[in-house]
Protein backbone atom coordinates (compact mmCIF):
# COMPACT_ATOMS: atom_id res chain seq x y z
CA UNK A 1 0.00 0.00 0.00
CA UNK A 2 1.67 3.20 -1.02
CA UNK A 3 1.38 6.66 0.85
CA UNK A 4 -1.63 6.64 2.98
CA UNK A 5 -4.81 8.02 3.17
CA UNK A 6 -5.54 10.25 6.13
CA UNK A 7 -8.43 8.28 7.47
CA UNK A 8 -5.76 5.97 9.14
CA UNK A 9 -5.08 7.46 12.40
CA UNK A 10 -3.13 6.34 15.23
CA UNK A 11 -4.41 5.83 18.61
CA UNK A 12 -4.24 8.89 20.64
CA UNK A 13 -5.59 7.30 23.63
CA UNK A 14 -3.27 4.43 22.87
CA UNK A 15 -0.34 6.94 22.86
CA UNK A 16 -0.75 9.15 25.37
CA UNK A 17 -1.50 6.37 27.94
CA UNK A 18 1.72 5.18 26.76
CA UNK A 19 3.30 8.51 27.71
CA UNK A 20 2.26 8.36 31.12
CA UNK A 21 3.14 4.66 31.25
CA UNK A 22 6.71 6.00 30.57
CA UNK A 23 6.55 9.00 32.88
CA UNK A 24 5.79 6.36 35.89
CA UNK A 25 9.98 5.57 35.20
CA UNK A 26 11.83 8.55 37.51
CA UNK A 27 8.55 10.25 38.33
CA UNK A 28 9.08 13.02 40.69
CA UNK A 29 6.59 15.02 43.22
CA UNK A 30 6.26 18.02 40.66
CA UNK A 31 5.31 16.14 37.66
CA UNK A 32 8.38 15.30 35.93
CA UNK A 33 10.87 12.90 35.42
CA UNK A 34 14.72 11.98 36.73
CA UNK A 35 15.48 9.31 34.29
CA UNK A 36 19.31 9.59 34.20
CA UNK A 37 21.09 8.11 31.76
CA UNK A 38 22.59 4.72 32.66
CA UNK A 39 20.87 4.44 36.25
CA UNK A 40 18.91 1.98 37.36
CA UNK A 41 15.10 3.86 36.68
CA UNK A 42 16.95 4.29 33.24
CA UNK A 43 17.03 0.48 33.03
CA UNK A 44 13.70 -0.05 34.10
CA UNK A 45 12.21 2.54 31.21
CA UNK A 46 14.40 0.75 28.89
CA UNK A 47 13.43 -2.81 29.98
CA UNK A 48 9.87 -1.68 29.55
CA UNK A 49 10.67 -0.29 26.14
CA UNK A 50 12.12 -3.32 24.91
CA UNK A 51 9.26 -4.98 26.25
CA UNK A 52 6.70 -2.87 24.83
CA UNK A 53 8.27 -3.49 21.75
CA UNK A 54 8.79 -7.08 21.63
CA UNK A 55 5.15 -7.52 22.19
CA UNK A 56 4.49 -5.98 18.95
CA UNK A 57 7.10 -8.28 17.31
CA UNK A 58 9.64 -5.88 16.80
CA UNK A 59 13.15 -7.57 17.05
CA UNK A 60 15.31 -5.24 19.33
CA UNK A 61 19.42 -5.36 19.20
CA UNK A 62 21.55 -3.17 21.63
CA UNK A 63 24.84 -1.89 20.45
CA UNK A 64 28.24 -1.27 22.51
CA UNK A 65 26.41 1.95 23.78
CA UNK A 66 23.61 1.02 24.74
CA UNK A 67 21.70 2.77 21.66
CA UNK A 68 18.86 0.57 20.81
CA UNK A 69 17.17 -0.35 17.73
CA UNK A 70 13.77 -2.11 17.24
CA UNK A 71 13.26 -3.31 13.95
CA UNK A 72 10.06 -4.21 12.03
CA UNK A 73 10.79 -5.95 9.00
CA UNK A 74 9.75 -4.93 5.35
CA UNK A 75 8.29 -6.13 2.80
CA UNK A 76 11.68 -5.94 0.77
CA UNK A 77 14.69 -6.73 2.89
CA UNK A 78 17.31 -5.69 0.89
CA UNK A 79 15.60 -1.85 0.94
CA UNK A 80 17.53 0.36 3.45
CA UNK A 81 15.68 0.68 6.97
CA UNK A 82 13.80 4.20 7.82
CA UNK A 83 14.50 4.95 11.33
CA UNK A 84 13.08 7.14 13.71
CA UNK A 85 13.35 7.65 17.45
CA UNK A 86 14.38 9.79 20.12
CA UNK A 87 15.92 9.21 23.71
CA UNK A 88 14.14 7.91 26.89
CA UNK A 89 16.86 9.46 29.29
CA UNK A 90 16.39 13.02 31.16
CA UNK A 91 17.24 15.80 32.82
CA UNK A 92 17.48 15.43 36.34
CA UNK A 93 14.41 18.14 36.77
CA UNK A 94 13.09 17.29 32.92
CA UNK A 95 9.94 16.93 31.99
CA UNK A 96 7.36 13.77 30.86
CA UNK A 97 7.94 14.66 26.91
CA UNK A 98 11.50 15.89 26.13
CA UNK A 99 12.79 12.96 24.26
CA UNK A 100 10.04 10.20 25.25
CA UNK A 101 7.78 11.65 23.09
CA UNK A 102 9.77 10.70 19.71
CA UNK A 103 10.01 6.88 20.99
CA UNK A 104 6.61 6.47 22.18
CA UNK A 105 5.19 8.15 19.12
CA UNK A 106 7.69 5.46 17.37
CA UNK A 107 6.37 3.08 19.29
CA UNK A 108 2.62 3.81 18.51
CA UNK A 109 3.46 4.29 14.86
CA UNK A 110 4.65 0.81 14.77
CA UNK A 111 1.32 -0.23 16.67
CA UNK A 112 -0.96 1.25 14.38
CA UNK A 113 0.78 -0.27 11.07
CA UNK A 114 0.13 -3.47 12.64
CA UNK A 115 -3.69 -2.12 13.37
CA UNK A 116 -4.03 -1.59 9.62
CA UNK A 117 -2.26 -4.79 7.97
CA UNK A 118 0.33 -2.59 6.68
CA UNK A 119 3.99 -3.67 5.87
CA UNK A 120 5.99 -0.94 4.38
CA UNK A 121 8.63 -1.73 1.21
CA UNK A 122 11.31 -0.63 3.33
CA UNK A 123 12.24 -2.34 7.03
CA UNK A 124 11.21 0.49 9.73
CA UNK A 125 13.74 1.02 13.34
CA UNK A 126 12.92 2.48 16.12
CA UNK A 127 15.47 3.85 18.45
CA UNK A 128 16.56 4.99 21.71
CA UNK A 129 19.56 6.70 22.21
CA UNK A 130 21.60 7.07 25.28
CA UNK A 131 22.44 9.99 26.95
CA UNK A 132 21.12 12.44 24.65
CA UNK A 133 21.11 15.02 27.86
CA UNK A 134 24.50 14.89 28.99
CA UNK A 135 23.38 15.62 32.70
CA UNK A 136 24.91 12.95 34.37
CA UNK A 137 28.63 12.64 32.48
CA UNK A 138 28.51 15.86 31.39
CA UNK A 139 28.27 15.41 27.47
CA UNK A 140 25.60 15.09 25.59
CA UNK A 141 24.08 13.72 22.17
CA UNK A 142 26.71 10.93 23.25
CA UNK A 143 25.11 7.54 22.04
CA UNK A 144 24.25 8.88 18.75
CA UNK A 145 27.71 10.98 18.25
CA UNK A 146 29.46 7.82 19.14
CA UNK A 147 26.98 5.68 16.65
CA UNK A 148 28.01 9.00 14.22
CA UNK A 149 31.29 7.99 14.50
CA UNK A 150 31.95 11.69 15.93
CA UNK A 151 33.08 10.76 19.15
CA UNK A 152 35.18 7.20 20.13
CA UNK A 153 33.57 4.66 21.88
CA UNK A 154 36.41 4.43 24.22
CA UNK A 155 36.57 8.48 25.44
CA UNK A 156 33.08 8.77 26.04
CA UNK A 157 33.16 4.67 27.78
CA UNK A 158 36.24 7.04 30.08
CA UNK A 159 34.02 9.75 31.00
CA UNK A 160 32.75 9.65 34.65
CA UNK A 161 29.87 11.28 36.92
CA UNK A 162 30.54 13.24 39.97
CA UNK A 163 30.65 9.87 41.81
CA UNK A 164 33.63 8.71 40.00
CA UNK A 165 31.63 6.20 37.94
CA UNK A 166 32.32 5.35 34.41
CA UNK A 167 30.30 5.20 31.43
CA UNK A 168 31.39 1.88 30.80
CA UNK A 169 30.85 0.56 34.05
CA UNK A 170 27.46 2.33 33.97
CA UNK A 171 26.14 0.56 30.84
CA UNK A 172 27.53 -2.75 32.12
CA UNK A 173 25.77 -2.48 35.41
CA UNK A 174 22.76 -1.72 33.71
CA UNK A 175 23.34 -4.87 31.70
CA UNK A 176 22.98 -2.35 27.99
CA UNK A 177 26.65 -2.74 27.01
CA UNK A 178 25.51 -4.21 23.60
CA UNK A 179 27.25 -7.29 21.16
CA UNK A 180 26.80 -4.54 18.05
CA UNK A 181 29.58 -1.97 17.70
CA UNK A 182 27.89 1.47 17.95
CA UNK A 183 28.81 2.57 14.55
CA UNK A 184 26.74 4.02 11.47
CA UNK A 185 24.71 1.29 9.09
CA UNK A 186 23.37 2.45 5.74
CA UNK A 187 19.61 3.71 6.11
CA UNK A 188 17.30 5.34 3.89
CA UNK A 189 15.86 8.56 6.28
CA UNK A 190 16.09 9.31 9.71
CA UNK A 191 12.58 11.20 11.42
CA UNK A 192 12.97 12.52 15.23
CA UNK A 193 9.62 13.48 16.69
CA UNK A 194 10.43 16.09 19.49
CA UNK A 195 8.76 19.54 21.50
CA UNK A 196 9.69 22.89 20.23
CA UNK A 197 11.47 23.16 24.01
CA UNK A 198 10.48 26.67 22.74
CA UNK A 199 7.69 29.70 22.24
CA UNK A 200 7.85 29.90 19.05
CA UNK A 201 5.15 27.15 17.63
CA UNK A 202 2.79 28.00 20.75
CA UNK A 203 3.13 31.75 20.09
CA UNK A 204 2.33 31.51 16.65
CA UNK A 205 -0.50 29.35 17.00
CA UNK A 206 1.31 26.45 14.96
CA UNK A 207 0.36 23.05 15.40
CA UNK A 208 3.67 21.72 13.65
CA UNK A 209 7.13 22.71 13.65
CA UNK A 210 8.75 21.59 10.02
CA UNK A 211 12.62 21.72 11.67
CA UNK A 212 15.10 22.87 8.59
CA UNK A 213 18.30 22.84 10.57
CA UNK A 214 19.52 22.75 14.09
CA UNK A 215 21.63 25.55 15.41
CA UNK A 216 25.29 25.40 15.95
CA UNK A 217 26.68 25.09 19.87
CA UNK A 218 30.28 24.80 21.90
CA UNK A 219 30.49 22.97 25.03
CA UNK A 220 33.28 23.56 27.88
CA UNK A 221 34.76 22.12 30.90
CA UNK A 222 36.08 25.13 33.03
CA UNK A 223 38.65 24.62 36.30
CA UNK A 224 39.42 27.78 37.97
CA UNK A 225 42.05 26.88 40.59
CA UNK A 226 43.04 28.81 43.28
CA UNK A 227 43.90 27.76 46.77
CA UNK A 228 41.49 26.67 50.00
CA UNK A 229 42.24 28.86 52.97
CA UNK A 230 40.50 30.29 55.93
CA UNK A 231 37.73 32.68 55.95
CA UNK A 232 38.55 34.61 58.51
CA UNK A 233 42.03 35.00 58.88
CA UNK A 234 43.14 35.56 54.99
CA UNK A 235 43.52 39.02 54.19
CA UNK A 236 41.85 39.90 50.85
CA UNK A 237 45.61 40.13 49.19
CA UNK A 238 46.09 37.00 50.25
CA UNK A 239 43.44 35.29 48.78
CA UNK A 240 43.15 32.78 45.59
CA UNK A 241 39.19 32.73 45.53
CA UNK A 242 38.28 30.49 42.90
CA UNK A 243 34.63 31.54 43.21
CA UNK A 244 35.03 34.76 43.11
CA UNK A 245 37.33 34.28 39.72
CA UNK A 246 34.41 32.19 38.70
CA UNK A 247 31.71 34.52 39.09
CA UNK A 248 33.64 36.76 37.06
CA UNK A 249 33.80 34.25 33.91
CA UNK A 250 29.93 32.99 34.24
CA UNK A 251 29.31 37.11 34.04
CA UNK A 252 31.80 36.88 30.77
CA UNK A 253 29.12 34.26 29.44
CA UNK A 254 26.20 36.28 30.31
CA UNK A 255 27.39 39.51 28.85
CA UNK A 256 29.01 37.76 25.74
CA UNK A 257 25.37 35.71 25.11
CA UNK A 258 23.69 39.36 25.51
CA UNK A 259 25.87 41.22 22.99
CA UNK A 260 24.30 39.05 20.69
CA UNK A 261 21.06 40.26 21.26
CA UNK A 262 17.99 37.98 21.15
CA UNK A 263 19.48 34.93 19.24
CA UNK A 264 22.61 34.67 21.59
CA UNK A 265 22.25 31.84 23.75
CA UNK A 266 24.73 31.34 26.49
CA UNK A 267 24.67 29.11 29.86
CA UNK A 268 26.57 27.67 32.82
CA UNK A 269 24.47 24.94 33.90
CA UNK A 270 26.51 22.99 36.33
CA UNK A 271 28.85 24.33 38.96
CA UNK A 272 30.83 22.35 41.82
CA UNK A 273 32.75 24.49 44.43
CA UNK A 274 35.81 22.55 46.32
CA UNK A 275 35.99 22.05 49.37
CA UNK A 276 32.47 23.46 49.64
CA UNK A 277 32.44 24.61 52.95
CA UNK A 278 31.35 28.12 54.65
CA UNK A 279 34.49 29.01 55.84
CA UNK A 280 36.97 27.76 53.52
CA UNK A 281 37.78 30.09 50.74
CA UNK A 282 37.31 27.92 47.63
CA UNK A 283 40.66 26.44 46.09
CA UNK A 284 38.69 24.94 43.18
CA UNK A 285 35.61 25.71 40.96
CA UNK A 286 34.75 23.36 38.47
CA UNK A 287 31.79 24.27 36.13
CA UNK A 288 30.21 23.75 32.47
CA UNK A 289 29.67 26.48 29.64
CA UNK A 290 27.96 26.11 26.55
CA UNK A 291 27.04 29.11 23.48
CA UNK A 292 24.88 28.67 20.86
CA UNK A 293 23.63 30.67 17.62
CA UNK A 294 22.21 29.83 14.52
CA UNK A 295 25.05 31.23 13.17
CA UNK A 296 28.13 28.78 12.72
CA UNK A 297 30.24 31.85 12.70
CA UNK A 298 29.21 33.47 15.81
CA UNK A 299 29.96 30.29 17.49
CA UNK A 300 33.38 30.27 16.11
CA UNK A 301 33.92 34.09 16.85
CA UNK A 302 33.13 32.99 20.72
CA UNK A 303 35.15 30.12 20.69
CA UNK A 304 38.16 32.50 20.16
CA UNK A 305 36.68 35.64 22.22
CA UNK A 306 35.31 33.80 25.59
CA UNK A 307 38.89 31.59 26.30
CA UNK A 308 40.76 35.03 25.49
CA UNK A 309 38.91 37.06 27.99
CA UNK A 310 38.11 34.68 30.35
CA UNK A 311 41.71 33.70 30.68
CA UNK A 312 42.67 37.81 31.91
CA UNK A 313 39.97 37.63 34.96
CA UNK A 314 41.68 34.47 35.81
CA UNK A 315 45.07 35.97 35.63
CA UNK A 316 43.68 39.01 37.46
CA UNK A 317 42.09 37.01 40.24
CA UNK A 318 45.38 34.91 40.76
CA UNK A 319 43.76 32.07 39.59
CA UNK A 320 44.69 29.40 36.84
CA UNK A 321 41.91 28.24 34.43
CA UNK A 322 41.95 25.16 32.71
CA UNK A 323 39.59 25.10 29.89
CA UNK A 324 38.59 22.16 27.86
CA UNK A 325 36.61 22.46 24.52
CA UNK A 326 34.32 19.20 25.08
CA UNK A 327 33.08 19.46 21.60
CA UNK A 328 31.79 21.83 18.83
CA UNK A 329 28.30 21.30 16.81
CA UNK A 330 28.26 23.27 13.31
CA UNK A 331 24.64 24.37 12.52
CA UNK A 332 23.49 21.00 10.80
CA UNK A 333 20.82 21.59 7.74
CA UNK A 334 18.20 18.28 7.63
CA UNK A 335 17.13 16.97 4.19
CA UNK A 336 15.37 19.02 1.76
CA UNK A 337 13.63 15.49 0.48
CA UNK A 338 12.32 14.37 4.42
CA UNK A 339 11.93 17.89 4.95
CA UNK A 340 9.30 18.03 1.82
CA UNK A 341 7.70 14.44 3.61
CA UNK A 342 6.79 16.66 7.01
CA UNK A 343 5.78 19.06 5.17
CA UNK A 344 3.21 17.38 3.10
CA UNK A 345 1.96 15.04 6.13
CA UNK A 346 0.72 17.97 7.73
CA UNK A 347 -0.90 19.92 4.95
CA UNK A 348 -2.19 16.70 3.95
CA UNK A 349 -3.70 16.40 7.68
CA UNK A 350 -4.79 20.14 7.87
CA UNK A 351 -2.60 20.77 10.21
CA UNK A 352 -1.28 24.65 10.75
CA UNK A 353 2.78 24.52 10.33
CA UNK A 354 5.96 26.79 10.04
CA UNK A 355 8.76 26.44 9.39
CA UNK A 356 11.82 26.41 12.22
CA UNK A 357 15.85 26.02 13.34
CA UNK A 358 16.16 24.03 16.44
CA UNK A 359 17.13 25.90 19.15
CA UNK A 360 17.72 22.68 21.04
CA UNK A 361 20.48 20.06 20.05
CA UNK A 362 19.47 16.44 19.14
CA UNK A 363 20.35 13.00 18.33
CA UNK A 364 19.10 13.58 14.68
CA UNK A 365 22.00 16.37 14.43
CA UNK A 366 24.42 13.18 14.36
CA UNK A 367 22.20 11.12 12.36
CA UNK A 368 21.77 13.71 9.88
CA UNK A 369 25.37 13.33 8.95
CA UNK A 370 24.87 9.97 7.64
CA UNK A 371 21.40 9.43 6.73
CA UNK A 372 19.06 12.02 5.00
CA UNK A 373 16.86 13.32 8.55
CA UNK A 374 14.29 15.66 9.46
CA UNK A 375 12.58 16.51 12.46
CA UNK A 376 8.97 17.25 13.30
CA UNK A 377 8.15 19.41 16.40
CA UNK A 378 4.82 20.04 18.66
CA UNK A 379 4.74 23.18 20.68
CA UNK A 380 4.87 22.86 24.36
CA UNK A 381 2.97 25.04 27.26
CA UNK A 382 4.97 28.54 27.72
CA UNK A 383 7.81 26.88 25.41
CA UNK A 384 8.88 25.34 28.84
CA UNK A 385 11.54 22.33 29.01
CA UNK A 386 14.24 20.89 30.81
CA UNK A 387 11.51 21.46 33.85
CA UNK A 388 9.33 19.45 35.14
CA UNK A 389 6.40 21.31 34.56
CA UNK A 390 7.34 20.67 30.99
CA UNK A 391 3.65 20.10 29.56
CA UNK A 392 1.78 19.48 26.30
CA UNK A 393 -1.81 18.32 25.37
CA UNK A 394 -3.25 14.88 24.42
CA UNK A 395 -3.74 16.44 20.55
CA UNK A 396 -0.67 17.52 20.34
CA UNK A 397 1.09 14.55 20.81
CA UNK A 398 -1.58 12.69 18.64
CA UNK A 399 -1.26 15.57 15.90
CA UNK A 400 3.22 15.36 15.78
CA UNK A 401 2.31 11.35 15.97
CA UNK A 402 0.32 11.37 12.88
CA UNK A 403 2.87 13.28 11.19
CA UNK A 404 5.18 10.93 12.06
CA UNK A 405 3.77 7.73 10.77
CA UNK A 406 2.88 9.76 7.87
CA UNK A 407 6.07 10.73 7.02
CA UNK A 408 7.70 7.09 8.22
CA UNK A 409 5.12 5.84 5.75
CA UNK A 410 5.30 7.52 2.79
CA UNK A 411 9.77 7.48 2.96
CA UNK A 412 9.19 3.68 3.42
CA UNK A 413 6.72 2.74 0.72
CA UNK A 414 8.42 5.57 -2.13
CA UNK A 415 9.24 4.18 -5.37
CA UNK A 416 13.09 3.65 -5.62
O1 LIG B 1 20.89 20.51 25.24
C1 LIG B 1 20.04 20.27 24.37
O2 LIG B 1 19.89 21.04 23.45
C2 LIG B 1 19.18 19.04 24.44
O3 LIG B 1 17.88 19.42 24.82
N1 LIG B 1 19.68 18.04 25.32
MN1 LIG C 1 15.58 16.00 23.92
MN1 LIG D 1 16.67 17.74 26.65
Amino acid sequence: MTGLQTNQRIDSRRLWDSLMDMARFGATPKGGVKRLTLTDIDRQGRDHFRAHCEAVGLTVRVDAMGNMFARRPGRDPDRLPVLFGSHLDSQPTGGKFDGALGVIAGLEVMRSLDDFGIVTEAPLELINWTDEEGSRFGHSLMGSGVWAGVYTQDRMQALADLDGVTVGAALRDIGYAGPEPAAPFPADAYFELHIEQGPILEAEGKQIGIVTSAQAQVWYDAVVTGRDSHAGTTPPAARRDALVAAAGIIELVDRLMRARGEAGRGTVGRLNVMPNSCNVIPGEVRFSVEFRHPDEAEVERLAGQFPREAEVIARDRGVTLELTELFRIPAQPFDPGCVDLVRQAASRLGLSAREIVSGAGHDAVYVARHVPTAMIFVPCKDGLSHNELESILPEEAEAGCQVLFEAVVARANRAL
